[in-house]
């Protein structure tokens, strides 16, 4: 079991050191004031579409919540929030399928002849009793 915390806690580390790395690919885009070329405080699809933001140029129609043909603020906060949560989300999981995956490896490599093993065979870790 000793095996398996150890990968948990390897497994968590790895995950903190990846949100890093996903902060930093984050960074590549630009924000909405480079995509405000003419600095009105809002985003018209050209605008974006000149930034190279096809995830945002997709998703234009379900962002501009009020219909006005251009995004806000708040509402390309809004939209790029819930990209991010989404993004967390599909990484969090992969993350712990995988670390499910390792401790199911780590429990299969555990020497579970430990109570089943033949007496006398030698360096038999645990109490012999069965669990
Ligand atoms: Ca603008």
């Amino acid at each position: 079991m000793k095996l398996a915390k150890a990968m948990l806690v390897a497994s968590a580390l790895a995950l903190s050191g990846a949100v890093v790395a996903a902060d930093k690919d984050e960074g590549r885009h630009i924000g909405f004031n480079e995509m405000d070329k003419n600095d009105d405080g809002r985003l018209t699809r050209e605008e974006v579409r000149a930034a190279g933001n096809t995830w945002l140029l997709q998703r234009f129609d379900e962002a501009d919540k009020a219909g006005t043909g251009y995004l806000t603020r708040g509402e390309y906060l809004a939209v790029m929030g819930r990209k991010d949560l989404r993004t967390a989300q599909e990484w969090m999981k992969e993350k712990v399928q995988d670390v499910q995956e390792r401790v199911g490896e780590a429990r299969n490599d555990e020497p579970a002849a430990a109570g089943a093993g033949s007496p006398g065979s030698g360096n038999v870790q645990g109490s012999g009793q069965p669990r």
